[in-house]
């Protein structure tokens, strides 16, 4: 495995300014959950119960990055990525989730800073990846209004101590996912259920979107602030009414209800009645605070659904008919390989008024062949590089998108599903952290050279 082709994609096709970077999340790649003085987060809490988790995975030590990060950055270097988006575990720097800090969490990611711009590498953060401190989510976590307080504290702290070297920031990760999981279904930290907190904890956490960008812009002015959002292409089972009308509630729920008031356009309670149970929870003067004029949006797709009206599903009537269900391919998350939805989706978020689009996630979990001490992750590489077609599409009939991070730098753990899904450019074995770069990694390489 030397050169790989890259002959019928360029770079240069996407422009001379298009970002192109790698992603990732702390809780997923750190470990040294209690090292230096650092609290527990719901997550270190949530992996710790039995059978939450596949097989019993944990993230004590995930890939290490705690302790490794050089040699992953130097890594990164060797791919030729310019751009790295990881996030800040709050409970390492704020160890309770308020004051006072702990000034070896700061230092941690100081080092990480300076490494990254020594390696001419540009930083990107993301200040909250779903590892809420566990001492909050005790007073309630997300369901409890104060949260958004207690953020704006925690980005206080990262702007005024990361804020002279970093320019691009991302304020919340997925907020639709950690609320729907974490929240509603139970299956994510905290482990929580029901309409009344799901609902809570979404209009706090979208609260929390606009004051920590707020929050940013005041005291790093010259900031490229950004919020990263899941977004799904949705299609409709059937033609029938019933199945159009359920795709649209589907649609709403996954793709417009955390971005609309963050735009400025409130909640979408018209196409999704059961957000008008919102109004219990929205106090005077918060539809005017929950908006904010973001340098960029960050959005991360990797599927299409499928939706079929269903009168069992309480709230939005409809369900999800699964990939395997369909008979279509699918990646070890189950989900089905369907490039064109980057396309749809970039078409529907440019009928926003967005000053820039990011694809700040897209990925695939598949599984690797070792063979003779290399890497052979075919899918993976043809599915990155079906997906930038899909960009270049995109962007030949004029819709704006500016970058791409790809959804992995290395396997790591992914939730709820373990160690099972790999997702990385760069192979972990996680018993001995022997890092090998993959045939997708090669190829992105050679592709960025
Ligand atoms: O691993 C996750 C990430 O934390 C958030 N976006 C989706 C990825 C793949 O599931």
């Amino acid at each position: 495995m030397n050169k790989v082709d890259t002959s019928f994609l360029h770079k240069d096709q996407f422009g001379q300014d298009f970002l192109w970077g790698v992603s990732t999340a702390a809780f997923q790649i750190e470990g040294a959950h209690d090292a230096d003085g650092k609290g527990s987060s719901i997550w270190d809490v949530f992996t710790s119960q039995k059978g939450k988790i596949k097989n019993g995975h944990h993230a004590l030590t995930a890939c290490d990055f705690y302790n490794s990060y050089q040699n992953d950055i130097d890594l990164i270097n060797e791919l030729n990525i310019p751009n790295f988006r990881f996030s800040i575990s709050w409970s390492r720097i704020m160890p309770t989730g308020t004051h006072p800090v702990n000034q070896a969490g700061i230092d941690y990611y100081n080092k990480i800073i300076d490494s990254l711009l020594a390696s001419g590498i540009e930083p990107w953060i993301t200040l909250y990846h779903w590892d809420l401190p566990h001492d909050l989510e005790v007073k309630g976590g997300w369901t409890n209004r104060e949260s958004v307080k207690w953020f704006s504290e925690y980005v206080e702290v990262c702007a005024q101590n990361f804020g002279d070297r970093v320019k691009n920031w991302m304020v919340i990760n997925e907020p639709s996912v950690f609320t729907g999981a974490g929240y509603f279904l139970g299956i994510h930290a905290p482990g929580k259920k029901g309409i009344t907190n799901y609902l809570k904890a979404m209009h706090h956490v979208t609260l929390a979107t606009a004051s920590g960008a707020k929050t940013l812009r005041k005291l790093i002015p010259e900031a490229n602030i950004g919020t990263t959002f899941s977004c799904t292409h949705i299609e409709p089972f059937s033609q029938t009414p019933k199945d159009i009308e359920a795709a649209k509630r589907v649609d709403t729920l996954l793709n417009r209800t955390f971005i609309e008031p963050i735009l400025g356009l409130g909640y979408p309670q018209a196409d999704l009645p059961v957000l008008k149970k919102l109004n219990n929870y929205i106090l005077e003067d918060d539809l005017n605070n929950l908006a904010f004029d973001f340098d960029f949006i960050g959005l991360q797709c990797y599927t299409r659904e499928v939706v079929k009206s269903s009168l069992l599903i309480p709230y939005i009537g409809a369900e999800l008919i699964s990939a395997e269900k369909r008979n279509v391919i699918a990646t070890d998350m189950g989900w089905e390989v369907y490039p064109p939805a980057l396309y749809h989706v970039l078409k529907k978020f440019n009928s926003y008024n967005i000053k820039k689009i990011i694809i700040t996630e897209n990925g695939a979990a598949f599984p690797d062949v070792l063979q003779n001490g290399k890497v052979y992750d075919i899918k993976r590489t043809h599915y990155i590089q079906d997906h930038l077609e899909q960009i270049l599409k995109a962007k030949k009939e004029g819709y704006n998108v500016d970058g791409y991070f790809v959804w992995s730098l290395t396997d790591n753990f992914e939730w709820a599903e373990g160690y099972n899904a790999r997702f990385g450019l760069i192979h972990v074995d996680f018993d001995t952290q022997q890092r090998t770069i993959k045939h997708s990694g090669l190829w992105f390489r050679d592709f960025l050279s």
